[in-house]
């Protein structure tokens, strides 16, 4: 391991996966060898990391014989299937998917929220769901300060949270609409463009959807806190990347406005845009690209005693997913939790 890591990158040639590649580059991540797999369709499609060509090979139960580590982003069902081949191996995987999130033997990890979860990994190790990502990132100081009791929270999910796919399919109705053709969905079940989609995820017998239990679910889990409420509500927008979060938080105790904004300008990850009288607030344009997570629009919630409102928004792709990933896959290498 001296010269670096064998690692591999499960789901390469989707959204998360190709990002993962290019934030391994960007964070100049001690990479001695790269594997780079998908599914049978993209074998020997090549794909370039540091500059050479890398070919895609296939998924296979042998994948991760000499591997040290494996990010996987290649939907549940494969990580259900792999990550316990991989991890019997001896190779780490940061698994991207809600296959082990509420595993309780597998740490669910947000590097600025809860590092010390990866002390007791069994070779697998959560990523969280992007949306709840940028919100324990940006109420992590509040809760560190007073405790949170209850969060509110309306999210507008860029397309990119649904794939590659997704992507392609604005970028259609976007050319349909201009050329004055009929608009084709094959992704959503509405047009996107245009339109917002309060639907993520399938649909479940309390009338949430799977993307709102987790935010729920997983937030409780990376705060260590089974008694915080979440209620959330996740809509679909026609934006490529950034995802965006009206949160209100109702505190276990009071906080002015002036002090949680002090807590956010020193907090780890965090980027305060917060000037509305000059138009300055977070926008998903300037977020994408970026790994912070932005805050704005911080104000008090008349409604409800030791309430605030604010306006959170990242990269879903990046902090969201990838860079979370790798951040992780980081803290691993630094603190030795790499040989089991
Ligand atoms: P995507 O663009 O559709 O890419 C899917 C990737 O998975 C592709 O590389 C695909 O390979 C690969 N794949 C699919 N079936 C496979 C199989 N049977 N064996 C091997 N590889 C297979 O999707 P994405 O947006 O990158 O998301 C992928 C997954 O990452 C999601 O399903 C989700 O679990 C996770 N994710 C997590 C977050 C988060 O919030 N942390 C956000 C987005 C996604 P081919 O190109 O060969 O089909
Ligand atoms: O829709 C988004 O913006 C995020 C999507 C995440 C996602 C999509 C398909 C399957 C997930 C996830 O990460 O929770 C999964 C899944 O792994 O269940």
């Amino acid at each position: 391991m001296a010269e670096g890591l064998n690692v591999a990158v499960v789901g390469a040639t989707g959204a998360v996966g190709n990002m993962m590649i290019k934030v391994l580059e960007e964070r100049s991540f001690p990479v001695s060898s790269i594997k780079l797999l998908a599914s049978k369709r993209s074998a020997g499609k090549k794909l370039s990391f540091r500059g050479k060509a890398v070919d895609v090979q296939e998924l296979t139960e042998d994948s991760f014989d000499g591997m040290d580590l494996a990010l996987f982003s290649a939907g549940a069902s494969v990580s259900r299937k792999f990550a316990p081949i991989a991890a019997s191996r001896g190779c780490v995987v940061v698994d991207n998917s809600s296959a082990f999130r509420m595993d309780p033997n597998v740490p669910l990890v947000v590097p600025e929220v809860n590092p010390k979860a990866l002390k007791n990994h069994k070779n697998i190790i959560a990523n969280p769901n992007c949306s709840t990502i940028q919100m324990v990132v940006a109420l992590k100081p509040l809760h560190d300060r007073v405790g949170i009791k209850r969060i509110v929270v309306t999210t507008f999910q860029a397309v990119s949270g649904t794939g590659q796919k997704a992507i392609v399919e604005l970028e259609e109705q976007v050319k349909a609409w201009f050329q004055g053709k009929p608009i084709e969905k094959k992704v959503y079940p509405h047009q996107i463009l245009f339109n917002c989609l309060p639907h993520i995820g399938s649909f479940l017998d309390n009338g949430f959807t799977e993307e709102e239990m987790k935010m729920l679910n997983e937030t409780r889990k990376i705060f260590d806190d089974p008694s915080i409420e979440v209620c959330a509500t996740t809509v679909r927008v026609p934006v490529f990347y950034g995802h965006s979060e009206s949160v209100n938080v109702e505190l276990k105790g009071p906080l002015s406005v002036e002090e949680v904004r002090e807590l956010l300008e020193s907090a780890e990850g965090v980027r305060m845009v917060d000037n509305p009288s000059a138009a300055q607030y977070p926008l998903p344009i300037d977020a994408a690209g970026s790994d912070l997570t932005f805050v704005g629009r911080i104000r008090k919630d008349p409604s409800v005693e030791n309430g605030i409102v604010m306006w959170i928004v990242a990269d879903n792709i990046r902090k969201g997913a990838a860079t979370n990933a790798v951040q992780i896959a980081e803290i691993l290498l630094r603190e030795n939790l790499l040989k089991k």
